[in-house]
């Protein structure tokens, strides 16, 4: 397979409401779509889903179009490829810029699988079954129990609520003390440190099913004394950009389970690479989201589908951020999951 043409088309789109992180507060969503093009004029759709700013990380939009226009198209443009997996070793000269590469990447894999008339998930070995959906509350505190109930009667199976050190924990235990049937993650975005430990304990008592990145990327001592200390399942997000940071989440005890990321993984390669690590480990995995359009939210739905992913990820439908999806038909949630396309690659046409 030859590819013939790459193309970048941006989308922008304003939150229906403001998405509150320790780090930062999303208001608007920009993003670059990448269009793959054979010789045959087949295409394939990737996601590029680094930020607007970097703080989540260091990659931004104005970042990834200069990697991706000026040093990765090169690269990719008139070769031709037997199997998508040559991507990321063609790009292995090129350093970090993981969400730049996984954009054109995913574009080759959904390609790929185009060419071969087969819905991506088959390609990459997922399993036929319906996919739980999982929402995110990032909302003012105050806000944070309207926002459940919304979630629950919208029919999520999982709920995972953005925390801080200065998160009211007693309010939230009895929140989640109202939906014994619910699984509710916490997520911190890395906003605990050393002096706030004592107060990271106190999440024990919660009722959540797992926190998510504790502490810094980096803090890899902070969340092995976390996982030593806490009941709750420590889970790792931002600190696994690779397959050896996984390793290393095992050899030291770090963690015990990750966020899938395949735009921080640098695509489908590594992520495929990273979940076969984690089943040889029984270390446990879910797919997160990025606040993503409806391309990487099908190419999500598909690294889903592998065996060893159980429990429900951040999919929320496409009508959740934003009034209208850039893929048709838009993704909905049905009974608390949303179903595989049948269709061949990521199994949604792409209104660019
Ligand atoms: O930490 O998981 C995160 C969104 C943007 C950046 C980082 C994170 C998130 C989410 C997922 O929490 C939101 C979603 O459902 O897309
Ligand atoms: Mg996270």
């Amino acid at each position: 397979l030859t590819i013939a043409g790459i193309e970048l088309r941006e989308v922008n789109k304003p939150l229906k409401r403001p998405f509150k992180t320790s780090l930062q507060t999303v208001e608007e969503r920009e993003s670059l779509i990448v269009k793959v093009t054979d010789a045959e004029g087949v295409k394939g759709y990737g996601e590029c889903v680094a930020f607007s700013t970097p703080w989540y990380t260091e990659e931004t939009v104005v970042s990834s179009r200069f990697v991706i226009e000026k040093v990765l198209v090169p690269i990719l443009l008139h070769q031709s490829l037997k199997h998508p997996g040559h991507v990321n070793r063609m790009f292995q000269q090129v350093k970090g810029n993981r969400m730049a590469k996984a954009a054109i990447e995913m574009a080759v894999w959904d390609l790929f699988a185009k060419k071969k008339d087969i819905p991506l998930w088959k390609m990459v070995g997922g399993e036929e079954r319906a996919i739980p959906a999982g929402v995110v509350v990032a909302a003012d505190p105050e806000k944070v129990e309207e926002q459940v109930a919304e979630a629950v009667s919208a029919g999520y199976s999982r709920i995972k609520i953005k925390i801080s050190p200065d998160s009211d924990l007693d309010m939230l235990a009895g929140i989640i003390r109202k939906y014994p049937n619910q699984l509710f993650f916490a997520d911190a975005n890395g906003a605990f440190a050393e002096e706030t430990f004592d107060k990271l304990l106190e999440l024990d008592q919660a009722g959540f099913t797992l926190i998510e990145q504790p502490f810094g990327e980096q803090q890899w001592q902070l969340h092995t004394k976390a996982k030593k200390a806490m009941n709750t399942a420590i889970c790792l997000d931002e600190s696994i950009s690779s397959i050896e940071d996984v390793q290393r989440m095992i050899d030291e005890q770090a963690g015990d389970m990750i966020v899938l990321k395949m735009g921080r993984l640098g695509g489908w390669s590594e992520a495929l690479k990273v979940a076969r690590l984690c089943r040889t480990h029984s270390i446990g995995m879910w797919v997160g989201g990025m606040i993503e359009f409806g391309v990487s939210k099908a190419h999500n739905l598909a690294l889903a589908s592998l065996p060893g992913i159980t429990l429900p990820g951040d999919f929320s439908d496409s009508q959740h951020f934003w009034n209208e999806d850039i893929i048709i038909p838009e993704i909905i949630v049905e009974n608390g999951e949303i179903e595989l396309s049948v269709e061949s690659g990521i199994g949604y046409q792409v209104k660019l």
